[in-house]
């Protein structure tokens, strides 16, 4: 089964399209739509009314907090996430969740970043591509979008990568930890197009966080998954 997973705060503009998309996309398949909500809004009864599983995050603990709880409550085999607000292509949702599904890798990323998409400002787009560059010099991995809300995620990848929910910039964490222990991570781009609604996005604190992610991984030692592996079975 395919979970598509994604996290709300006051997306009723966008929402049922969103879902739309999705429902038309995966028709005939078997899959679940899951969703962390923290709006104050009509978004929760529009996703419930549209066949969405709703679990109301109330007051709003973040992205982050809101995102591990998500992920935690998907059932699929394959898990997709993505914005809730019009910028990602539910169109690519099959094909994403086929390459996990198939066990071509482990976590796919779809990246925005093939050339700067006009839907993104530039301080956004010199930004994530500094932040690409920091991920492969000091964790060595290579990836054009650290910051894509568009993945594939395996089961057996959310259920053993812990991640610090706390504070902004998960997404870094979620491609990069996964990289370092050893999961296999394929990239394909994706358009990437302009939000229905206001961003949530503080440019400076995810800045901070995006680098105190790198940074925490960088130089901390990670047992690799091999490893891991090795000491579950003896
Ligand atoms: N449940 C929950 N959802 C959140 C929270 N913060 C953001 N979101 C949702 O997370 C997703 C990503 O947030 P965006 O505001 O799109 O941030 P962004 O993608 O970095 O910025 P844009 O490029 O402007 O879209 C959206 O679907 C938001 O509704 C939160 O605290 N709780
Ligand atoms: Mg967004």
């Amino acid at each position: 089964m395919i979970s598509v997973a994604m996290i709300t705060m006051n997306e009723e503009a966008a929402v049922e399209r969103v879902i739309e998309d999705i429902r038309n996309v995966l028709a005939g398949r078997e899959y679940e739509i899951v969703i962390v909500d923290s709006s104050r809004d009509q978004t929760p009864e529009i996703a419930g009314r549209l066949g969405a599983r709703v679990i109301r995050q109330f007051p709003p603990q973040g992205y982050g907090r809101a995102m591990a709880r998500v992920l935690k409550e998907s059932l699929g085999d394959v898990v997709v996430t993505l914005d809730c607000d019009g910028t990602y292509p539910a169109a690519e949702i099959p094909r994403i969740a086929d390459m996990v599904l198939a066990d071509e890798c482990d976590l796919v990323n779809a990246s925005r970043l093939e050339h700067r998409p006009p839907s993104m400002p530039w301080p956004n787009y010199l930004a994530n591509w500094l932040f690409a560059v920091a991920g492969r010099l000091l964790v060595g991995v290579k990836s054009t979008d650290l910051h894509s809300g568009m993945r594939a995620y395996s089961r057996e990848l959310i259920e053993r990568v812990e991640v610090d929910p706390n504070g902004p910039a998960l997404p870094v964490e979620l491609l990069l930890k996964p990289a370092v222990v050893g999961f296999r991570i394929r990239e394909i781009f994706i358009p990437y197009g302009e939000r229905i609604g206001e961003t949530t996005l503080n440019r400076f604190d995810s800045t901070v966080w995006t680098f105190r992610r790198i940074l925490r991984l960088a130089f901390t030692r990670m047992p690799s998954l091999a490893s891991q592996k090795l000491e579950t079975r003896n």
